[in-house]
């Protein structure tokens, strides 16, 4: 009977031990499995968080190859950071004739303007007055000097006209008001040279339009741009009844390249008070061989906004003695004798105003 219950409870010992032992390899692999799904979930938690794009965990999971994946990980960029992240797109050259063109304009003086509404008119203008084409890189860089002083509703009307015609040109340009600080007699030649290098410590323009605040063309086929002669822009002004006054003029609006400008040492600085400083320049670019390049009569209409004679602005009778002069003296007087200071500089929406203090004669 003993012998019987010895073997009984050898065999019960036995299946314990099994029981025990299935138990302990089922908690194992429980157990393994368990951590096998937090590591998952851990994982997948890390991956739904982080704004960077990991291709797998796999990956991740491997310590060496996580030093790789670190290193090839980008930030996912946001839609619409997509566009400005772009590398700069190589853009075709705008065409010859911008197909924007619409011809004949209509301008009148009647009708009020205000800064504000210019700008909301034109929100692709940056600060300062510049613009650029966006679809077409622009054939010419081009800066549009003004020469000023106490002419602010003139320059409202010039603002409101010009922008749109400029934009619809596809130029890349930047519009530049030089500011004749003080009531000293008026000098627009020299404010003219201060606005040439005042303009290419900004940006490397390549040609510049000269043009007075009170003159708006009525086409947009007057391109303000440079050409392979010297430019007069303003040829056909109501004010002459829509002729040239003579044929060596070269006021109002005209435009020379870099190159140009400086072939002739710039222009005068000694014109104080009215006159002559156009016919001095054109001297100057004839004495170097070149000719004066025109629109034809219609393209080149334009109109004067009326006014009365500015104070300190009368008529120079210096003129007359110096336009005689010029080849004389245009390789001392110019570019490389001008002398200013810069009072202040302004960059407002519509134009960068630039004033100066240019002394007196
Ligand atoms: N300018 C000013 N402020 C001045 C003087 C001139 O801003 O006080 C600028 C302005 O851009 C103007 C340009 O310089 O358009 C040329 O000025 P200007 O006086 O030589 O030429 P404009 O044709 O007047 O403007 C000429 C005299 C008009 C007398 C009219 C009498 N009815
Ligand atoms: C000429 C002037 C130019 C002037 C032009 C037009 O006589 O400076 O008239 O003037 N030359 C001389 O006086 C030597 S305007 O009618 O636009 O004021 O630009």
């Amino acid at each position: 009977m003993s012998g019987d219950y010895n073997v009984n409870f050898n065999f019960l010992h036995r299946i314990c031990k099994l029981v025990v032992l299935l138990c302990l390899v089922h908690i194992s692999v429980t157990v393994v499995f368990y951590v096998r799904s937090l590591d998952i979930r851990f994982a997948f938690a890390q991956n739904q968080q982080s704004p960077y794009h990991v291709t797998t965990t796999n990956q991740v999971r491997n310590s060496d190859a996580k030093k790789e994946v670190t290193a090839v990980v980008q930030p996912e960029p946001h839609p619409e950071e997509k566009e400005i992240d772009q590398p700069v797109k190589n853009l075709d050259k705008c065409p010859e004739t911008s197909p924007l063109l619409v011809g004949p304009l209509r301008v009148e003086f009647n009708i009020p303007v205000n800064l504000d509404q210019i700008k909301r008119d034109n929100p692709n203008v940056q600060p300062g007055g510049r613009f650029k084409p966006k679809d077409c890189e622009a054939l010419q860089k081009v800066a549009i000097i003004i020469p000023f002083r106490k002419r602010d509703e003139h320059l409202k009307y010039w603002l409101y006209y010009l922008h749109p015609i400029l934009q619809r040109q596809q130029l890349d340009y930047g519009v530049f008001v030089i500011n004749q600080d003080g009531d000293e007699i008026f000098n627009r030649a020299k404010l003219l040279n201060v606005g040439f290098v005042e303009a290419l410590k900004e940006y490397d323009y390549e040609c510049f339009v000269f043009s007075d605040v009170d003159l708006i063309p009525m086409d947009d086929r007057n391109t303000y741009k440079c050409f392979s002669q010297p430019r007069h822009l303003s040829v056909s002004m109501d004010k002459f009844g829509f002729r040239l006054p003579y044929n060596q003029y070269f006021g109002g609006v005209s435009s020379v390249s870099k190159e140009q400008y400086l072939k002739i040492n710039g222009f005068p600085n000694n014109y104080w008070g009215w006159g002559g400083e156009d016919d001095d320049i054109y001297n100057r670019l004839a004495s170097k061989g070149m000719s004066i390049s025109r629109p034809s009569g219609e393209v080149g209409k334009c109109r004067m906004i009326r006014h009365d004679r500015d104070k300190q602005n009368e008529p120079n009778p210096q003129r007359f003695d110096r336009i005689a002069h010029t080849r004389e003296t245009m390789y001392k007087d110019g570019f490389n004798s001008l002398s200013y200071k810069v009072v202040k500089l302004e960059k407002f929406d519509l134009f960068t105003k630039i004033t100066v203090d240019v002394g007196k004669p």
